[in-house]
């Protein structure tokens, strides 16, 4: 072999090695919690975490960790697209705590949402962002059905609560108090349509924790101009 032809070989064989490193760098599973935004004085939020280039896994197991100044963990539970329930696992009475889930079946392929976690906030938490911070646990780690290591990147979220912008009364968000948030509040007085939790807390214009006939009678009595405030 000539020392061109030599040449050759080994810029084609650095080519092919290099292949597969450049292919699963933009393939690597991905594991992410979602930022939510909420305004200040919200209860409650949920952050999904959800699985993203699942190349099929039958393992897995993270830490999460949140700030417990503000957030007290409520709940967690499973969309039941990758893991179920009954094949997840942890103990959320530690923060941080391990998130794992297992299958002895065949590997879980699917995408998407994985858990959901619920925390409360607790009624001094001020505006402010906190972090839902993804780890790796020493023993955890993702593997398939056959015990091989799987590799994944771990992006963390956050629930950012931020000032509350809603102008109370505005049922329907369109920036006016008016005779149609009257009316719109009257027919969900009447059993006639729906209103969002976020509208709820927009319509009791009262603060009595009821959305009725006198919000609506308010609303109106301000879209009027008979009184300046609720
Ligand atoms: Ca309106
Ligand atoms: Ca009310």
């Amino acid at each position: 072999m000539n020392k061109k032809l030599i040449s050759i070989f080994l810029m084609v064989a650095m080519i092919i090695s290099c292949l597969p490193f450049a292919v699963s760098a933009d393939k690597t599973m991905e594991i992410k919690a979602d930022t939510v935004e909420v305004p200040v004085g919200t209860n409650e939020v949920s952050v999904a975490i959800s699985i993203a280039n699942n190349p099929g896994i039958a393992t897995i197991g993270f830490q999460v960790a949140y700030d417990s100044q503000y957030l007290t963990f409520k709940e967690w539970t499973t969309s039941g697209k990758i893991f179920s329930a009954s094949e997840t696992d942890t103990n959320t009475a530690k923060n941080p705590f391990l998130l794992s889930s297992y299958t002895g079946s065949a590997n879980k392929t699917a995408n998407g949402e994985y858990v959901t976690l619920t925390f409360e906030l607790k009624p001094n938490c001020p505006i402010g962002k906190y972090d839902i911070e993804l780890s790796e646990y020493i023993l955890g780690g993702a593997y398939n059905i056959d015990e091989q290591e799987v590799e994944y990147t771990l992006v963390n979220g956050a629930i950012i609560v931020k000032e509350n912008t809603a102008l109370l009364g505005d049922v329907n968000d369109d920036g006016e108090v008016d005779e149609l948030d009257s009316a719109i509040v009257a027919r969900y007085s009447a059993g006639l349509a729906d209103l969002t939790s976020k509208q709820q807390a927009v319509a009791d214009v009262n603060n009595d924790s009821e959305v009725d006939e006198l919000d609506s009678a308010l609303i109106s009595r301000y879209s009027a101009g008979l009184i300046s405030h609720f």
